[in-house]
């Protein structure tokens, strides 16, 4: 992928609402009358249809039903954002902390684009005391490694003060999110929406947009990491719905606990369909979403839109997407809408019962709903893969490079790490793995620290089957999220998997996302073809165990990496001013660093 040198600025077909000030500083979008107006955001397209309410398949020129990873439709438009890290006190339940964000709001502003689109982002680093990176979560960056945001991965911490650019191209739609992969910084609050607006395979009146769904601590997550490392999860005081929720300080008798916080309102009118877009951003939580009375049809899974199936919950683990899509067509009234934490996946929150958010018919009403639910038992693995049908059919080619390896822990002077392969993660945020790989040369024997977790894929259009055992008996499940792939799950469940049977899995159109549960005690068979040149991180995205060390680097298509590391500059002037920062023992790493 090659980004325009210059911005490519279409204003006479940008609709006035559709502010979009390049070199200004400063941007506006105005999302739902963006999406409402499609026709005026068409661009380049020859307008064969239009995406509308009642056809959304639709895409101008393009449609639900073009195999994306090869069609992008060639909008030229670039649309850039500044995002400034920084820390401040906040309050989003009414119960003010330190927390980190983008811009002085969790969730920081939400990156729009269509597909097709180029997107640029600035991120300053105005954090005090700490570097920091942002990942594009999902997003297949082909060719563009050197974006992808992992420090001691793809680049050095920004350091403080300091500002990097990153560049993605919008080959995929749907709906995602960026977030912090310095450390366990997301977790307080680093983090926000991405939207790419594309064809869906259902129709809707009104897209309601990102709907972000975590659990939220009283003290910052880095404060608690002392803790949580010795193994024991801390217990979450609360959780946010796209940043919001109440807090009862009546249990608190703390100063700092408000009373301010609001609940997520969602005013719906009588027939009207409404898209929603799921995203679970938690730090360890599996979260049972739900609104009572309604049922609603699953139309993507990450960003893979699905053969819609209907239901009236459904299971998100940490880190994935779904898109829903429901009618409010039940008795005018107020309803809950839920975040049930499964509190019994390993985790732990203190008011599970408090993550709600509400949906009116009456926009003018202020009471609570008095809607009710059964008690769901937790899950903590994916929702069914027989619902989970991508609307694009792939096939996965048979195995050239299989790989078998188990998850397990080692536990030592009280600290808890996970190991893949029998190692823990650690990168070095001085040294990233395209660094080392380019001050090498691209030399194919380099030698890797075994704490670098680095797996060599070199062969291009190979299969890799990567089957992963959990033998910690620790009966948790792993949400596994793969960097720069989207790829396809051909099996999992509990107990072991059986090899003799890799042969006989399905290799049609089997579900297809960049992150999936491995089951607690179970395995997980995960395939994806090598076509992405890259150091790819594969790890849980349970953010305490991803800090213990879960994960690992694909280093991926070696022969032609190098060419790829078109902004190489950036990389190293971005370490150069990391280490002036670091070097005199001022940002000490203490976990894996991602
Ligand atoms: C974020 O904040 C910076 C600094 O105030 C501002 O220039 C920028 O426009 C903001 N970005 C967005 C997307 O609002
Ligand atoms: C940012 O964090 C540092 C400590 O890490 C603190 O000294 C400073 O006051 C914080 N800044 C704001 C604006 O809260
Ligand atoms: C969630 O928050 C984002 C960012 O503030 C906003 O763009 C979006 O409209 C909100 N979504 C809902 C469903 O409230
Ligand atoms: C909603 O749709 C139902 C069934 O089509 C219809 O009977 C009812 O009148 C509609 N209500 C409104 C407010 O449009
Ligand atoms: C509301 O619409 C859903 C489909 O979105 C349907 O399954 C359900 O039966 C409808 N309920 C009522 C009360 O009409
Ligand atoms: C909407 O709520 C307001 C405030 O409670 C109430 O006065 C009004 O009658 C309600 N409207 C309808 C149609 O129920
Ligand atoms: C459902 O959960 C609530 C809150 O945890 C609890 O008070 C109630 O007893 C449970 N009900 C049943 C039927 O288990
Ligand atoms: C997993 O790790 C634990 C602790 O290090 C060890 O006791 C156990 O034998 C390991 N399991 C396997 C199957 O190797
Ligand atoms: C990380 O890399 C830096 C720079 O090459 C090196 O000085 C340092 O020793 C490395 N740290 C570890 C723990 O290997
Ligand atoms: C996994 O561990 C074994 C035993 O230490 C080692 O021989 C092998 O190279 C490792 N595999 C990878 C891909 O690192
Ligand atoms: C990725 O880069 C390699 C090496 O330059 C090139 O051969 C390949 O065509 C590129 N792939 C895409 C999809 O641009
Ligand atoms: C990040 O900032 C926090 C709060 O100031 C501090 O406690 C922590 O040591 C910093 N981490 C690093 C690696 O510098
Ligand atoms: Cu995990």
């Amino acid at each position: 992928m090659k980004l325009p040198v210059a911005l490519v600025l279409l204003a006479a077909v940008l609709p006035s609402t559709t502010a979009f000030h390049l070199g200004s500083g400063h941007q506006r979008f105005d999302d739902i009358e963006r999406r409402n107006d499609k026709s005026s955001t068409s661009l380049s397209k020859r307008t064969s249809c239009e995406n509308s309410a009642s056809d959304r398949a639709c895409w101008g020129d393009y449609s639900i039903n073009d195999d994306w990873y090869t069609t992008i439709p060639d909008t030229g438009v670039t649309r850039e954002y500044w995002l400034v890290a920084q820390n401040t006190t906040l309050a989003p339940d009414g119960y003010e902390r330190y927390t980190m964000n983008f811009n002085g709001s969790i969730p920081g502003p939400t990156i729009s684009a269509d597909w097709g689109d180029n997107v640029i982002v600035h991120v300053t680093n105005n954090l005090q005391n700490n570097g920091t990176t942002i990942h594009m979560h999902g997003i297949r960056q082909q060719n563009n490694t050197q974006y992808d945001g992992v420090p001691g991965a793809t680049q050095c911490p920004i350091a403080p003060g300091a500002t990097f650019t990153y560049k993605f191209r919008a080959t995929q739609y749907g709906t995602t999110w960026y977030h912090s992969h310095d450390s366990l910084q997301y977790s307080d609050g680093l983090l926000g929406a991405i939207i790419i607006d594309g064809p869906a395979s259902a129709n809707y009146d009104v897209d309601l947009g990102p709907m972000l769904i975590s659990d939220w601590f009283h003290e910052s997550v880095a404060s608690l990491w002392d803790y949580a490392r010795i193994g024991i999860p801390p217990v979450a005081e609360n959780g946010l719905i796209n940043g919001t929720n109440t807090f009862d300080c009546s249990d608190s008798e703390s100063s700092v606990c408000l009373g301010t916080g609001v609940r997520n309102e969602i005013v719906v009118e009588k027939n009207t369909t409404y898209r929603l877009r799921l995203i679970n951003t938690a730090i360890e939580g599996y979260i049972r979403f739900k609104i009572d009375g309604h049922s609603f049809s699953v139309i993507a899974m990450d960003l893979v839109p699905i053969v819609p199936y209907d239901t009236d919950s459904i299971v998100i683990a940490n880190g994935e997407r779904y898109d829903i899509v429901f009618t409010a067509n039940a008795t005018a009234d107020n309803y809950w809408l839920r975040a049930i934490y499964n509190s019994d996946c390993g985790t732990y929150n203190a008011y599970n019962a408090n993550i709600k958010g509400i949906v009116r018919y009456n926009a003018s009403s202020t009471d609570d709903p008095t809607t009710t639910t059964q008690n769901y038992t937790a899950q903590c693995y994916d929702e069914d893969y027989s619902n989970l049908v991508p609307y694009v059919s792939q096939t996965v080619g048979s195995v050239a490079t299989e790989f078998s390896t188990e998850l397990n822990y080692t536990y030592n002077n009280d600290i808890w790490r996970w190991t893949i392969n029998s190692s823990s993660l650690i990168v070095n945020w001085s040294e990233p793995t395209i660094v080392q790989f380019y001050e090498a040369d691209g030399a194919a024997d380099l030698s890797w620290s075994t704490d670098a977790n680095v797996w060599e894929i070199p062969n291009t259009n190979e299969w890799v089957y990567f089957i992963l055992h959990d033998e910690s008996t620790s009966d948790l499940g792993h949400p596994m999220h793969l960097h720069g792939h989207d790829f396809f799950i051909l099996d999992s469940g509990s107990g072991t998997f059986d090899e003799s049977t890799l042969s006989s899995l399905n290799l049609i159109n089997p579900p297809r996302r960049d992150t999936a549960v491995l089951p607690g005690d179970g395995y997980l068979v995960m395939a994806f073809n090598i076509n992405n040149p890259g150091a790819w991180l594969m790890h849980c995205h349970i953010a305490w165990h991803a800090s213990e060390g879960m994960g690992i680097q694909f280093l991926e298509q070696t022969d032609v990496l190098l060419d790829t590391l078109d902004n190489y500059d950036q990389i190293e002037t971005g370490c150069k001013s990391w280490d002036e920062y670091a070097l005199p023992g001022i940002a000490t790493q203490d976990d894996a660093g991602v």
